[in-house]
């Protein structure tokens, strides 16, 4: 299996970390996903990364994808419960870390146009995602070690990867300041090897 993808990307270390977790060895391709003529076109038509080829050529994305199928391939520390209810929330933390990093990458690609070019409105828009994201996550947290059942799950891991990113790329959202129990809770998954792995690069 290759994974393409880059060091700085939310969704390709949620991948790597889901990897790490599950013991699970893949070759990883550093790709510039928005340089002419980059490998991911090939493998994905959305040109986007993370894209996963398997062994037989075939290309599975995005990331939730991804990790689905990471999940299901060995039993090694399941990070999705089987089925039901249980299963639809750890999903719904990962689509709360997804969206917070989807809003938090629109800003960052806005603020990177031309001033001309730039819509306040749009950049309001997101800024409002990525705050009320980020009360939600805190809220529903609260004091617990973990935001779904007793152990990690594939929420913590989505969740994290965007709330480290966003202190990587847009450091004023000064989330740990805000919100000393996703820092406390934070704080305890970045000194897992995982994460200490795959920090994106100085
Ligand atoms: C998002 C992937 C994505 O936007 C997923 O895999 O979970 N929902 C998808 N990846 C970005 C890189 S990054 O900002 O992390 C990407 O590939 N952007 C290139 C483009 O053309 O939008």
């Amino acid at each position: 299996m290759k994974l393409y993808g880059s060091g700085t990307s939310p969704y390709v270390r949620k991948v790597r970390i889901v990897m790490i977790e599950k013991r699970i060895e893949c070759e990883f391709v550093e790709e510039n996903v928005w340089s002419a003529g980059t490998l991911v076109t090939l493998h994905n038509p959305l040109t986007k990364i993370p894209v996963l080829v398997l062994d037989d050529g075939m290309a599975l994305y995005d990331s939730r994808v991804v990790a689905e199928y990471l999940d299901g391939i060995t039993p090694v520390s399941r990070l999705i419960p089987d089925g039901g209810r249980e299963r639809a929330l750890v999903k719904r933390w990962e689509a709360l870390g997804d969206g917070i990093a989807d809003a938090g990458i629109a800003l960052f690609l806005e603020r990177k146009r031309e001033p001309s070019l730039q819509s306040k409105d749009w950049m309001t828009r997101q800024l409002g995602k990525m705050d009320s994201g980020i009360a939600a996550a805190a809220r529903e947290l609260g004091e617990r070690e973990y935001c779904h059942g007793l152990s990690l799950t594939l929420g913590d891991i989505s969740l994290a990867c965007a709330l480290l990113w966003m202190e990587f790329r847009l450091p004023e959202v000064a989330w740990r300041a805000n919100h000393p129990n996703l820092k406390k809770w934070v704080e305890r998954l970045e000194s897992m090897p995982s994460f200490a792995d795959t920090k994106p690069p100085a």
